[in-house]
């Protein structure tokens, strides 16, 4: 197992590499998740700092949230398809760029949480989301094809029914990877999305056995390991079962219901070394505990 912060819960990615790198350091993390926003990085810059605390970037978080008219795939409006295709081929570029093998994508905008349109009667609610279900397949097949050439993994990631209403659960993420149908479209999983979305996590993640390259770890009360009440033992056993060898990428925010405001709020700033600390540190016992099983 690696382990890994998705650096968007530091000021969405704007907290100075060296703080970031250092802290992720000091508690023996692997590697970190860049969010996707590619004009925040100089790629010579991460490598050598990469370098510099022996970390690896290995992961870029396609970062769509509402509200956006340039990153969202399942928009009924073409021309922000086509941008939202655009966003997803620069990710893949910085992902190169910094040599991270997956970028994770959020197909409809965290945020959007009904299709556009007339969405009022419950058929209307249905053609809606059809459409857009379908402009969804259809734009990720186009930026599949560029993952390809560029050998780089696209990630797609449930999350749950607050946040967006296309893609909620491990079944349908499964699905739009089969309609999708590239072998550079794979499954990035959440233990906060799961933990509102999934009957029994652990076996969601057995489920996905094959397919997953990246997990987001936060509690279900989206603090840090041991704030909420996820099994993450039997997550953590599963994970080794099917032989999972990606990253575990830490997302823990503060205590506030936005998690945005939370990763920008200089009143939490104090708590960014002990979560990471308390994420590792248990997540480690959880592992070792499930190979001597
Ligand atoms: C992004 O990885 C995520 O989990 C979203 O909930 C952010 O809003
Ligand atoms: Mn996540």
């Amino acid at each position: 197992m690696l382990y890994s912060v998705s650096n968007w819960i530091y000021d969405l990615g704007a907290e100075p590499l060296d703080v970031t790198f250092d802290r992720l350091c000091r508690y023996g993390f692997d590697g970190v998740e860049l969010i996707g926003e590619p004009q925040q990085y100089d790629a010579a810059q991460v490598r050598q700092k990469c370098e510099q605390y022996r970390l690896r970037v290995l992961s870029v978080l396609g970062w769509c949230i509402a509200p956006t008219d340039s990153r969202d795939l399942a928009n009924p409006d073409s021309r922000i398809r086509d941008n939202a295709i655009a966003y997803v081929k620069q990710s893949v570029d910085l992902a190169a760029a910094v040599g991270a093998e997956v970028v994770v994508v959020i197909p409809a905008p965290a945020g959007r949480t009904a299709p556009l349109g007339d969405g009022s009667g419950d058929g209307a609610w249905q053609a809606a989301y059809d459409r857009e279900w379908r402009n969804a397949i259809e734009a990720m097949k186009v930026a599949a094809e560029y993952a390809e050439k560029k050998r780089r993994v696209l990630a797609i990631e449930p999350i749950n029914r607050y946040e967006t209403f296309l893609l909620n659960n491990l079944d349908q993420g499964l699905r739009y990877i089969h309609e999708v149908g590239s072998a550079a479209v794979k499954l990035h999983l959440d233990t906060f999305h799961m933990n509102i979305e999934e009957k029994d996590p652990a076996q969601a993640v057995r489920k996905a056995a094959g397919l997953l390259v990246n997990v987001h770890v936060a509690d279900s009360t989206r603090g840090p390991v041991g704030s909420g009440h996820t099994d993450f033992q039997a997550i953590v056993r599963s994970l080794i079962d099917i032989r999972y060898s990606g990253p575990l990428t830490m997302e823990p925010c503060p205590p506030h219901p936005n998690g945005i405001m939370a990763a920008r709020a200089k009143a939490f700033r104090g708590l960014r070394d002990a979560y990471a600390e308390q994420c590792i540190t248990r997540l480690r016992e959880f592992e070792a505990q499930a190979v001597d099983h």
